[in-house]
């Protein structure tokens, strides 16, 4: 095979490794030990061994159902049924607390109402499940499980065969035919995984130099899609490709490339790992020329399988401006660490975003209900966050709106209704800190939730920050910055929600200086910035 097989252009440089590219490689490696980012021999085996269960429960299930459907037995025997795993698992850059997403392929007689009843009480008869939360009506629906210690992640689909054996190949564009959205969406992360491990010329390669990037992204704060930053597929796609333009070297020269290359980026020409295939269905697939809507993306990186889609669609002005930032930092510490002048610990130093701006906006989702509720009511908050940036990029005097890519979430049990209030109303501060230590806080677990123990008094809190650089010079004085626009626009398209109740939900954002800042957001051993004492000009 020529090394242009991998990838739409031919090979930057095929250079194998040099003896000091190795030593730095070598490096890379036993840092990344150290971050604690490999899981250990026996975790490994032990996902193994969850996996053989989830394997087996998996033709239970198609076996029961299809009995059920008065099907021989010898007939519901060969129906079959099959797992395969995507995300971090499937890429191989798993580390110990990461969960196995795990998608269930059914044959076309087994329904998603089948995985939510007959497969969840497989599921619960298992003595290894520790915990189980079935969200049947999410955009993917899904089963959160704990078995033996482990997070998996379940979601199922349904294909139009009638039997799924182990000889399937998800790679067949025509076992996309006559699926439903649920089923494509559930196939499509496996079927996206195993395309960029088939694209990739050497997969070891790639998944250093992946682990080594999705520190660097989490470190510095820029891994999270929910908030319009690369989350894991898009950040695996970006590796992939600077794979492709270099197929020899070490993960640590890939890892170099990848800031030299993606900072001088010619965006919005998308990255993409092969060239855009037709399929059979009528879906959508990326097409600037012929949709506005991908013309709008700022930072296109493609998925691989069909139908191809904008993996950062969310990526707004300021994301892309911060996402540049942290590119062309990591192209300087990098070209240090390649001279021996730093090392890779400073390419993965935390982020300062609770240091380095002056005003802060605190966005507080509340309810006053169960914590299940919550998790509702803050999930669809925190999926609006973004559009409240867009918003305020825009508005007058704001130069940058930089979203927190982490929510904090706190639960009370207060005395009554004033409590609970004045709690919502100074929450996110650090004087809202010191008044909440008055009140018991209290655990919530899906589990426990699920029970639905009397949640009198009982207030959830969801806080999201927003950092801002503001814009307007000093001497301007009948300029001032008036965000209220941006803001009740954001609180209308989150009252819109349909299980909205002004009972017990609410929202609300707070302007919060620098210093004003709750303790809980800085991190064991990271100190509070400390006000200076010197007089403002
Ligand atoms: P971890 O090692 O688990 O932290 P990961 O890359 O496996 O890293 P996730 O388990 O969160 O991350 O996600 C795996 C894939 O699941 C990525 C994406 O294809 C899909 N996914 C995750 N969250 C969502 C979501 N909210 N909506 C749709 N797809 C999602
Ligand atoms: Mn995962
Ligand atoms: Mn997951």
């Amino acid at each position: 095979m020529s090394a242009s097989t991998y990838g739409v252009t031919p090979p930057i440089s095929t250079a194998v490794p040099t003896p000091s590219e190795n030593r730095l490689n070598d490096s890379l490696i036993a840092d990344l030990k150290a971050q604690g980012s490999f899981e250990t021999e026996e975790g490994t085996k032990k996902r193994a061994e969850v996996l053989e269960i989830l394997q087996s429960l998996t033709q239970e299930f198609v076996y029961t159902v299809s009995r059920r459907k008065n099907m021989s037995e010898g007939m519901a025997k060969d129906a079959g049924g099959k797992i395969f795993t995507f995300g971090s698992y499937r890429l191989g850059v798993y580390g110990p607390g990461s969960d196995i997403d795990t998608l269930v392929v059914v044959p076309k007689h087994v329904s998603r109402e089948d995985f939510f009843t007959v497969f969840s009480e497989l599921l619960r008869k298992r003595p290894e499940l520790e915990e189980i939360a079935p969200v049947p009506d999410a955009y993917v629906p899904i089963i959160k499980i704990i078995l033996s210690g482990i997070s998996i992640d379940l979601i199922c689909s349904r294909v139009d065969l009638p039997q799924v054996n182990a000889t399937i190949n998800l790679n067949d564009n025509n076992l996309l035919r006559n699926v439903d959205d649920k089923d494509l969406r559930s196939l499509n992360g496996t079927r996206v995984t195993d395309q960029i491990l088939l694209l990739v010329p050497k997969p070891t390669v790639f998944r250093h130099a992946l682990r080594a990037i999705k520190l660097w992204a989490q470190r510095r704060a820029i891994y999270a899609n929910v908030f319009g930053f690369p989350g894991g597929v898009a950040w695996a796609m970006l590796v992939a490709r600077i794979c492709q333009l270099y197929p020899n070297a070490v993960s640590a020269i890939i890892v170099s490339k990848f800031f030299n290359i993606l900072v001088q980026w010619n965006w919005p020409q998308p990255v993409i790992l092969k060239p855009i295939e037709d399929g059979p269905l009528q879906v959508r697939v990326w097409n600037p020329r012929l949709y506005p809507a991908d013309r709008s993306h700022r930072m296109p990186v493609i998925t691989p399988a069909y139908p191809s889609m904008c993996a950062t669609h969310n990526i707004t002005a300021s994301t892309q401006k911060i996402i540049l930032e942290e590119l062309k930092r990591g192209s300087t510490v990098m070209n240090e660490i390649s001279i021996g002048r730093k090392h890779w610990a400073d390419l993965f130093a935390r982020h300062e975003f609770f240091h380095k701006y002056k005003f802060y906006l605190t966005i507080v989702a509340a309810t006053k209900s169960n914590a299940e509720d919550h998790l509702k009511w803050s999930g669809f908050v925190e999926a609006k966050l973004r559009l409240l940036v867009q918003k305020l990029e825009m508005t007058e005097g704001i130069e940058l709106a930089h979203p927190y890519v982490k929510e904090f979430n706190n639960s009370y049990k207060c005395l009554g209704d004033s409590q609970a209030n004045q709690l919502c109303e100074t929450h996110g501060t650090l004087q809202g800190e010191e008044f909440a230590k008055l009140i018991p806080e209290i655990k919530t677990d899906l589990a426990l939730s699920n029970e639905r123990t009397n949640a009198d008094h009982e207030v959830h809190l969801m806080k999201l920050y927003v950092g801002l650089s503001i814009s307007i010079s000093k001497d301007k004085n009948d300029k001032k910055l008036d965000l209220q626009q941006p803001c009740s626009e954001f609180f209308s398209i989150c009252r819109g929600w349909v299980d909205y109740d002004d009972q017990k939900n609410s929202i609300q954002i707070k302007h919060v200086k620098l210093y004003d800042l709750p303790n809980d957001v800085y991190i064991e051993g990271e100190e509070r910035p400390l006000k200076q004492n010197k007089k403002r000009k």
